[in-house]
């Protein structure tokens, strides 16, 4: 290439690592100088995804999602109960005692979105929201619409299932991303004074108090890293359960959610979306102070997760009653309770252990709750939801599993945030070099931890195919090292630079690529996406006999609508020797990859069969036939149909 010319795209280089413009860029997750961060993350705006498969995710969730929720709040009177508070309006306070939370978690989600590029019209909505949210504040800071007029006498009274912290959690993340997507400052200010306000009257030396339903410990680490001030980590850790150095516990210690100090928990019990928040406190807490007792308790809490009570779709809590985590291996189906929100804790959780260790078993477990038990918890059309995301369905058109509203309509702005979030679970830096964690058409236009600019734009299809090029352009010649995730669930994986092969690739690490990058190195990534059966411990008793199929990062079922017809669904078993055939299929589902196998329908149809009746030891001879697999995410967005993740084989 002649000089100008090179010199010409090197400035082209140069502008397009010019993050776009937020008004305060910082990661989702802002651990830049937290002492226990290996990693560091990357502002949503330093990512745009491009055409691929969550484009159209992110779509709806910006077109509809967050549009319709917002309706809905004015429709349910949610909005309502702030402006009666501030004199706006005379009407009645509709909705539980945690409605206020739901509003911050959908403001939280705009902001993220901000963070993607300006949408004049949402943002003007919000700040409509904010205006009427900041006006209901009292002149001492307390903030919240249901303990207010004619609740006033159970403030602070009902800490266990009260929502009071919970509710202040979710106000000042939203104030925090508000404020990194716009640079106003008016709700994380308004946050703050509640804060304030509770700093004056609660805590060590003072009246005792306690999250219940955690979440503000998290927000309030978050707090911490946007302010610098100190007292907000220390009130965290007073909340998680004192200080396990000194053996010092608050004297309210018996009242914690768990009943215990986090740290001296050993196993996930209760309530799975208050588990989840609790732990990725902790870890936020660890991230700031370096105590291992919380570290250790973490690395405890998560080994019983992962080997014990999480779903092949990274969905948590399986029992209904409770909302809660059941004994280990307890993973009923149909009674699978996993709630959207525990997903997404779930993911939380993993990115942020992921963020002190850099180890790939926690991006493994994010990916497996992000593809799946995350993203089946919205419609494909973005205006219903699934507040529980079970793993088998009977089909009874009166299970209506996906809804426009709940009651409790935590789930639907939950899953808003994660997807405007999105972007920002992409890559990390660190003193080594960047670290890509998902793959998708993208570009990221950051920097190195020295500041030297970097863009790396990956073309792609994945998760339908999993060849990804990586094209890296540093502004100037550098060494550093990209660390490639190569997904534990990957078979085979093969990495070529500049055309060249390199060895020793593995799955279920990082692959440092150390070298001196230049502008146009291309790096081709090939990871093995064809399908895959995969068994449960046989301790889990229902999946016993069974096998799920996988594709890449995506869970299959199976759904009535798509066998073939004179056959009930739960009645084909998978012919365990045959080969599965991919069709890619552009007008179904949004565009899947369809998945077939040679299978085995029962000899007697069991609606005829007897409810018991003598056993026999070989099986009837069946029909042959082939079923139909589709990603688990998509599931009941047709007409109501039977669905299982887990088939019987032969
Ligand atoms: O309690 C607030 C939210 O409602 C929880 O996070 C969900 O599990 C649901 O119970
Ligand atoms: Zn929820």
């Amino acid at each position: 290439m002649e000089v100008p010319r090179l010199r010409l795209c090197l400035a082209i280089v140069m502008l397009l690592c010019t993050p776009l413009a937020a008004e305060d860029a910082r990661p989702v997750l802002d651990t830049a100088h937290s002492p226990k961060a290996v990693l560091h993350g990357v502002p949503v705006s330093a990512v745009t995804l491009g055409d691929g498969f969550w484009a159209p995710r992110r779509k709806v969730n910006v077109e509809v999602s967050l549009p319709t929720l917002l309706e809905l709040f004015e429709q349910k009177g949610i909005l309502d109960n702030f402006r009666r508070i501030s004199g706006k309006r005379d009407v009645p306070r509709r909705g539980p005692l945690f409605t206020d939370s739901d509003v911050y978690k959908w403001l939280e989600a705009v902001a993220f979105t901000l963070q993607s590029g300006p949408r004049p019209e949402l943002r003007a909505s919000a700040e409509a929201v904010i205006d009427d949210i900041v006006a209901a504040q009292e002149p001492s800071g307390y903030l919240n619409t249901y303990y207010s007029r004619e609740n006033l006498a159970e403030r602070h009274q009902n800490m266990r299932g009260g929502h009071e912290l919970y509710c202040l959690g979710h106000m000042l993340q939203a104030g925090i991303a508000w404020q990194r997507a716009t640079g106003e400052r008016k709700l994380l200010d308004s946050g703050i004074r509640m804060v304030e306000y509770l700093l004056s009257n609660f805590g060590p030396g003072k009246k005792p108090i306690f999250t219940g339903h955690p979440e503000f410990e998290l927000a309030l680490v978050e707090l911490y890293r946007t302010t610098a001030d100190r007292r907000y980590l220390d009130f965290a850790g007073y909340l998680l359960g004192g200080d396990p150095r000194n053996h010092v516990a608050p004297r309210d210690i018996t009242y914690l959610f768990s009943g215990k100090p986090f740290y001296t928990r050993t196993r996930l019990e209760g309530h799975a979306v208050r588990a989840m928040y609790a732990s990725s406190g902790a870890a936020d807490y660890y991230l700031e102070t370096g105590d291992e007792h919380y570290f250790r308790t973490l690395q405890t809490l998560w080994q019983d997760m992962v080997r014990h009570k999480m779903y092949l779709t990274g969905g948590v809590g399986s029992r209904a009653s409770g909302e809660a985590f059941g004994e280990p291996y307890e993973l009923p189906n149909q009674q699978a309770y996993t709630e959207s929100c525990a997903a997404i804790g779930n993911i939380f959780w993993n990115w942020r252990m992921l963020q002190a260790t850099a180890a790939a078993p926690y991006m493994d477990e994010l990916e497996r709750a992000l593809y799946n038990g995350a993203n089946s918890g919205l419609s494909l059309g973005g205006n219903l939801y699934c507040y529980r995301n079970p793993l088998e369905l009977v089909g009874n058109p009166e299970d209506k599993i996906r809804n426009p509203w709940y009651d409790t309509t935590c789930c639907p702005p939950n899953l808003q945030r994660l997807l405007g979030s999105l972007p920002g679970y992409f890559y990390s830096t660190s003193k080594d070099g960047l670290y890509v964690h998902l793959y998708h058409n993208s570009e990221l236009r950051w920097h190195l931890e020295d500041g030297s600019p970097l863009l790396v734009a990956q073309s792609t299809r994945y998760p339908w195919d999993g060849a990804v090029e990586l094209k890296v352009e540093p502004a100037k010649p550098r060494e550093f090292t990209l660390f490639l995730r190569i997904p534990a669930w990957a078979r085979k994986a093969e990495i070529s630079v500049n055309g060249e092969p390199v060895p020793g690739v593995r799955a279920g690490a990082y692959f440092a690529l150390r070298r001196a990058w230049k502008p146009a190195d291309r790096v081709l990534l090939r990871l093995d996406v064809t399908p895959r059966f995969t068994a449960a411990n046989p301790r889990v008793r229902e999946n016993l006999g069974k096998v799920a199929v996988e594709r890449g990062p995506l869970v299959y079922c199976m759904e009535g609508i798509d066998q073939p017809s004179g056959v009930a669904m739960f009645d084909w078993s998978l012919d365990a020797a045959g080969k599965f055939e991919s069709e890619w299929r552009s007008n179904l589902l949004g565009g899947i990859m369809l998945l077939r196998h040679k299978a085995v329908a029962a000899a007697t149809p069991s609606a005829t069969e007897a409810l018991y009746r003598p056993f026999t030891p070989a099986p009837e001879k069946g029909k042959p036939g082939v079923i139909t697999l589709i990603p688990y995410y998509t599931f009941a967005n047709r007409e109501p149909s039977p669905m299982q993740v887990w088939i019987p084989y032969r």
